[in-house]
């Protein structure tokens, strides 16, 4: 990766929304519509929980919200399924340490975008040499969303990283609210992973617009740091 696409990668991981059928009881390509209305700078498609779709149901939302997403120029990426992926020519596929091994998924997606979830650094190093595009780190803070998940870790982790120098692009998870945001852009994330904050709100696309410019201003603040 050059250092121009690494940029490019930083900027897009800044309001990262994640969502599948489970995560809201609207509708959900009206909650992608708002969420996009209200700034979201990357999508990931998530169908997992209790009542996911699968098979043609699960590829035709697929598609659907991918026609969103490309119509607002926000990369498409999908969780775990590296066929449909691969079958919708997604931008890109997010796998966990127990999912698909990172080489293998990079050897099939060729260079569409890879996320690699990680949880201390070792596995970040693991997911740098694989080829990842970016880590995700979590959970920061606890989370009803996903039950299955390591201990919370707050941002301890997204630190250890940059104290090392290692300037892998990073995304922080679980339990991320407007209330809880800055901390974790502060500890040298490029941006916030969120999916009840936005899937549930009774208005997601003001979730989604005051997420944004949190994290747009955290971020500009620490550049006019290093000035
Ligand atoms: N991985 C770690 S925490 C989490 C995932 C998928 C769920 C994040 O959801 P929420 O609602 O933003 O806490
Ligand atoms: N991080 C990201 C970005 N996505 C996920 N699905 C996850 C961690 C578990
Ligand atoms: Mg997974």
């Amino acid at each position: 990766m050059t250092k121009a696409d690494q940029q490019l990668i930083k900027q897009q991981l800044s309001v990262y929304f994640i969502m599948g059928t489970a995560n809201t009881s609207g509708h959900p390509l009206d909650v992608v519509k708002e969420a996009i209305q209200g700034g979201i700078t990357m999508f990931q498609f998530r169908e997992k929980g209790e009542g996911a779709l699968q098979g043609e149901e699960k590829e035709k939302i697929a598609r659907q919200i991918q026609a969103l997403c490309q119509e607002a120029n926000i990369p498409f990426i999908v969780n775990d399924d590296v066929q449909l992926a691969i079958d919708l020519d997604a931008d890109g596929v997010h796998v966990g340490q127990e999912d698909t091994l990172a080489q293998d998924v990079r050897q099939r997606i060729g260079n569409k975008i890879l996320g690699v979830s990680t949880h201390n650094l070792d596995e970040v190093r693991q997911a740098m040499k694989d080829g990842a595009d970016y880590v995700g780190m979590g959970p920061v803070y606890p989370t009803e969303t996903k039950k299955d998940t390591r201990s919370v870790q707050g941002v301890s982790l997204i630190n250890e990283v940059r104290r090392h120098g290692l300037h892998i692009p990073i995304v922080g998870i679980g339990g991320i609210t407007y209330e809880n945001a800055a901390p974790v852009i502060q500890a040298g994330a490029d941006g916030i992973s969120i999916i009840s904050a936005i899937s549930q709100s009774a208005n997601p696309k003001k979730a989604a617009e005051e997420l944004t410019s949190l994290v747009m201003s955290e971020k500009a603040a620490l550049v006019q740091d290093m000035d």
